[in-house]
């Protein structure tokens, strides 16, 4: 057991875009600072999920960090939506740029993190013994990042290959030739399915709850748009950082009411931003996400396109939603629905037959077997919290913060824990995070526990920690705003409906330009809701 006995000021838990930049800001602050990580590389949610088709739903030129323009102008994205390999090079390329590879442990899986009360500081300890003590801890562990694999009767009994899309192999899968099941029809089974079908002789797609998807229009990336963006990216970034999920700036949001608008400009709204695609498409109307009256004409919308890509009328029917659009991530595909015109790909409606588990030879309904050679899981993550409780996190008094979650997340500004002094979450639970492009909420996340760890440096502080009302307030402000949309209408990851037991809570923060607004607020009025000792 290695007992790294020096203290440093900062550990930061993950090398994904959170980690690295935090890593790169501490020690732009000349703070010591070090980064473990699982994997054996930087990229996070990139380095993980390599499943075939694995791309990002928000714009390259969107989808990158902003903090050095000089790294924003040289780096160069090929696609208008990056595929997963892109994207790997480009927080390796960070990685190198930046050298932040030597304050970074990598293959160290982070086992405990405990608040030493007379220390005043944090002990992380690793799964293999290893330990540091540092003076703040920074959970940059992701919100999609705890695969979820289901806990489904006879897993052990099959003798063929197990995937899940989030845990893909670094070599790849070669499906040629191979009867392939596919088990759930998230973002991931979306992307992943139409490239399996190309490859596989045969594949079966298990599908609990029909999704939305529309087309995420991908294409190369256009050079005069580039070149027009890089002239005054700060334009740009500053544009979207008014927006309400942070991005997309560039395009049209049509403000207007769909139950006022006639049918013609119904069908033209919904249209045009069809073909703008993917995300883009929940611009149509101002009140698709707002009402589920108004969010129905969207749904209609997309049920008709739905019915005019799949030809079997029995297997449209199968994939048509009766969820609102967007209560579930929408998804952004190329080709899923017409997929399931191939001869050679079945759809199986988990409603109608549920699943009763694997076997030897592959995967069970309540009705029939499927003879399979690979079992890909695409059921998705424990998303949110699921990374924070598999570390043993206890702060004042050793309490687990598993049990101050008991009754589902609570914190203040999705940045701290009441009772875990000078540790941070990174696009924690009750941040925009997940509603947001990731790259700027991470990024204002990383600035405010930098400023807030100089503030208290500088005014000779030793602990910050969240004060109960503050946190008790954010909470109420946090659920008042998305019970004032179509969010917990479905039985989501976003409220923790697709782990069995876990509290259903929404977990997300509705509105990025109000939350930066907040947190600016807060620091300005000498961390209101916070508690500081020297
Ligand atoms: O996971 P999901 P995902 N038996 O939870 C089904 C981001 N992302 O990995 O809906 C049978 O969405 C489950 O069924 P149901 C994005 O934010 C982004 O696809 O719970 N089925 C569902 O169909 C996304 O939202 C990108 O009834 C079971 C599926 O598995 C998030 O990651 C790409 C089951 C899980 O869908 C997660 O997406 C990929 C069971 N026991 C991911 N348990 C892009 O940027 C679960 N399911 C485009």
């Amino acid at each position: 057991m290695t007992d790294n006995t020096q203290k440093l000021d900062l550990i930061i838990v993950g090398a994904g875009f959170a980690g690295m930049y935090m890593l790169h800001r501490a020690r732009q602050q000349g703070l010591t600072a070090k980064v473990l990580e699982a994997g054996s590389d930087v990229g996070g949610t990139w380095y993980w999920n390599r499943y075939p088709g694995a791309r990002c739903d928000v714009e390259s030129l969107e989808y990158s960090y902003q903090f050095d323009e000089a790294l924003q102008q040289e780096w160069q994205w090929s696609q208008r939506y990056s595929p997963q390999p892109e994207i790997l090079a480009y927080c390796q390329h960070v990685a190198e740029r930046f050298d932040l590879r030597r304050d970074m442990e990598f293959n160290t899986r982070v086992a405990s993190a405990h608040f030493d009360e007379g220390a005043r500081c944090w002990a992380i300890t690793a799964e293999d013994g290893r330990r540091w003590d540092a003076q703040f801890a920074v959970m940059a562990t992701g919100c999609l990042s705890m695969p979820n694999v289901p806990d489904v009767a006879g897993a052990d009994a099959y003798t063929g290959p197990i995937y899940h899309t989030g845990r893909w192999p670094k070599e790849g899968v070669d499906f040629t030739g191979k009867r392939v099941a596919v088990i759930g029809t998230g973002s991931s089974a979306i992307q992943s399915i139409p490239l399996i079908a190309k490859q596989a002789k045969s594949l079966t797609v298990f599908q609990r709850t029909p999704n939305h998807s529309v087309p995420a229009q991908n294409r190369p990336l256009d050079p005069t748009l580039e070149k027009a963006v890089k002239a005054n990216y700060a334009d740009l970034r500053a544009r979207n950082a008014q927006e309400l999920v942070g991005f997309g700036a560039r395009h049209p949001t049509n403000q207007g009411s769909v139950l006022e608008a006639s049918p013609e400009e119904r069908q033209a709204q919904f249209e045009y931003h069809w073909q703008l695609g993917g995300l883009l498409f929940m611009r149509a109307f101002g009140d698709t996400g707002l009402s589920t009256e108004a969010n129905e004409y969207a749904a209609e919308f997309i049920r008709g396109k739905i019915k005019e890509k799949v030809k079997d009328p029995k297997t449209a029917r199968k994939l048509l939603p009766d969820t609102a659009v967007g209560c579930k991530r929408l998804c952004a595909d190329s080709g899923y629905f017409e997929t399931f015109n191939e001869p050679h790909v079945t759809l199986v409606d988990l409603r109608e037959t549920p699943l009763k588990g694997l076997y030897a030879d592959g995967v069970e309904t309540d009705e029939a077997r499927y003879e399979v050679d690979a079992v890909v899981f695409a059921t998705g993550f424990d998303a949110m919290t699921g990374a924070l409780a598999r570390i043993d996190i206890r702060g004042r008094s050793g309490q687990a913060l598993t049990e101050a979650w008991v009754e589902g997340p609570k914190s203040y500004l999705g940045l701290q824990v009441v009772g875990f002094p000078n540790l941070f979450t990174v696009t924690g639970p009750g941040s925009p995070s997940v509603l947001t492009n990731m790259l700027p909420s991470i990024e204002q996340h990383v600035r405010f526990i930098g400023d807030t760890i100089a503030d208290l440096q500088a005014e000779g502080y030793a602990t910050i920690e969240a004060e109960p009302e503050a946190q008790e307030a954010w909470v109420g402000h946090v659920n008042e705003v998305g019970d004032a949309t179509i969010y917990p209408t479905c039985n989501s990851w976003y409220v923790g409906a697709n782990i069995p037991g876990k509290p259903r809570v929404f977990m997300p923060y509705l509105g990025f330009p109000a939350y930066c607004e907040k947190c600016d607020a807060v620091r300005a009025a000498g961390y209101e809701g916070f508690h500081r000792a020297a």
